[in-house]
């Protein structure tokens, strides 16, 4: 009986092992761990990307490949900026975070999910949530590659290596909105349009067991059975979850830009 037992969990614990050797928690301070996010559409905006961060110490390369973003703004590249959002449930909003009913998933209503900015992926300079609404280092167009390294603050490897960091990348096409959403304006930008800051893709960043970068074939079978076995709940339960607390939480658990947010309330 004893020896069946031990055989049947064999194969198990080899997994947990090779999960563990490479996951977050016992990986020491030279160890690189890799991250990975599937980025879903939001908003209807019918994108797609996949972002991984290797992440070393602090030093973190982020990589990412997004497509079917709006294309143009003001018949110029349409600017999009992009985060890693922390410190809340590490979740993107579910249609139920539309507090105000007008179709749109703002970023403000977006912040019980996934929370504020801990780190601006931007193109250049600044990598803090103080540059991240600084549209001139957003990804351009309805496509783009990203690749940067850079020093990653601490909060943001905290709530990564937490399950709850969270990238978020704006900009929607404002013909695809309601009539309502049209009309309104950013929540967070007064003098943009609510399309131009609003979600239009978003996944939590996961551990992953890929030791290599694009090209070593993301998303294979392998991989999400590996991270899907890492994770503390299905990510439908945590969907749901954030759902209802949406509610009760309102503005009070939302620290992004207050300021900002203060003329739209
Ligand atoms: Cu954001």
């Amino acid at each position: 009986m004893k020896k069946k037992s031990a055989l049947l969990f064999a194969p198990l614990l080899a997994l947990a092992a090779l999960s563990m050797s490479t996951g977050t928690a016992l990986a020491a301070d030279g160890d690189t761990t890799t991250f990975e996010a599937n980025l879903g559409a939001i908003n209807g905006s019918n994108a797609a990307g996949t972002v991984w961060i290797n992440l070393t110490g602090d030093q973190a390369t982020v990589t990412e490949n997004v497509s079917g973003l709006a294309a143009t703004f003001d018949g110029k590249p349409y600017p999009h900026v992009q985060h890693i959002h922390i410190d809340a449930a590490g979740v993107c909003p579910t249609p139920a975070a539309d507090a105000n009913g007008d179709g749109v998933i703002s970023t403000t209503e977006g912040g019980p999910s996934y929370g504020k900015i801990g780190t601006t992926l931007s193109t250049s300079g600044d990598t803090s949530d103080k540059a991240g609404l600084d549209l001139a280092v957003g990804g351009m167009g309805a496509s783009f590659n990203y690749e940067r390294t850079f020093t990653m603050n601490a909060a943001t490897i905290a709530s990564l290596k937490a399950g709850k960091a969270v990238v978020v990348v704006h900009g929607l096409d404002p013909a695809t909105l309601s009539a309502a959403g049209q009309a309104a304006k950013s929540d967070l930008v007064p003098s943009l349009p609510l399309a131009a800051t609003s979600p239009a893709l978003c996944g939590t960043l996961v551990a992953s067991q890929m030791a290599a970068m694009p090209g070593g074939a993301p998303g294979t079978g392998v991989t999400t059975q590996l991270a899907s076995a890492n994770a503390s709940a299905s990510p439908e339960a945590a969907w749901f979850a954030a759902g209802g607390a949406l509610l009760l939480a309102g503005g009070a658990a939302l620290t992004l830009r207050r300021q900002k947010f203060a003329a739209a309330k």
